[in-house]
């Protein structure tokens, strides 16, 4: 009965809390009203990018406090990213556009690494500003970022996200293999566990963004120093935004 309500959804006091009310959807495993929360938000003037970060990285950052809490299962969090994941594909395909593109980014999360879901709205949230992206998904070999760096038409860097410190590792390795193939293509690191002290320790790595209001602006910049020639082949490590 709850989720009939939602169902209704596109009113917008102000204050509507969109991300509870999409994190009960999330939980429910509903698309359908899911979707209407999403919709709603976007008849109510939020951004897209809004809908990603605000909305749905929210409802998800609260249901896995909720599971470290123990109030949920990790049962929840299958059927709360499986209806995520269809979220963000009905979400990205309605604002893929046509028209000049800035060039190719590669985007995975490495071996162990088995949150996708972060990875995919980060894409989504850089193909919003013009790039493409050829995303790997997660538990990716290092050896495949190689190869598929090598193949990217107009490659302005490769992405490597990992949601747990334990991955900074697995994604030292994926520096490396890119790097050996690749050596001046920049490496951004995002997702949360680029915020662990042991991936400030990283070799090889341009810049780091730490949260979705910082990724469109790294990949922008680098890609901004790339067209004007001006990446050094060692570029200094940068925290979500990099200084000029
Ligand atoms: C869904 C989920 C899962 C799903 C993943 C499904 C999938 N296909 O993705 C499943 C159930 C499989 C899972 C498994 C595990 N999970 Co989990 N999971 C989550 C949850 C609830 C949501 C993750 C998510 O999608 N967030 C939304 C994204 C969009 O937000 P974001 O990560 O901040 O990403 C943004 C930026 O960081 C940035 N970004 C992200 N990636 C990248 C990449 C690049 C290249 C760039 C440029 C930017 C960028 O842009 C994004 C857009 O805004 C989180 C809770 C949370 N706080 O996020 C826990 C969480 C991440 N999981 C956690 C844990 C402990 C686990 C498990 C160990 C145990 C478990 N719960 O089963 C396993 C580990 C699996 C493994 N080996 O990797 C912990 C991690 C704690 C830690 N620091 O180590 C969390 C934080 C839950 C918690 N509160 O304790 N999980």
């Amino acid at each position: 009965a709850a989720l009939e309500a939602f169902r209704s959804g596109g009113s917008d006091d102000g204050d509507t809390d969109w991300a509870a009310r999409l994190e009960r959807c999330l939980l429910a495993g509903d698309e359908v009203a899911a979707w209407r929360v999403v919709d709603g938000a976007l008849a109510a003037a939020r951004t897209p990018q809004y809908c990603y970060v605000e909305i749905l990285a929210s409802a998800l950052a609260h249901i896995g406090s909720r599971w470290e809490a123990g109030e949920l299962d990790v049962a929840d969090q299958y059927v709360a990213t499986a209806v995520a994941t269809r979220i963000v594909a009905r979400l990205g395909a309605r604002f893929r556009r046509p028209g000049r593109r800035r060039g190719t980014l590669v985007f995975g999360s490495p071996l162990g690494e088995l949150h996708s879901l972060p990875v995919a709205l980060a894409a989504d949230l850089v193909r919003l500003e013009g790039f493409d992206v050829l995303e790997l998904g997660a538990n990716v070999p290092p050896a495949v970022f190689a190869a598929a760096a090598l193949r990217a038409p107009r490659l302005v860097a490769v992405g490597i996200g990992i949601t747990r410190g334990a991955s900074v590792p697995a994604a030292q390795q994926a520096v490396d293999a890119g790097r050996s193939l690749a050596p001046d293509v920049p490496v951004v690191l995002g997702g949360q566990g680029a915020w662990d002290p042991a991936a400030t320790a990283m070799t090889g790595v341009s810049a780091f963004a730490l949260d979705g209001s910082g990724v469109a602006s790294v990949v922008a910049t680098i890609a901004a120093r790339r067209a004007a020639d001006c990446v050094r082949s060692s570029p200094r490590s940068t925290r979500n935004a990099l200084e000029t």
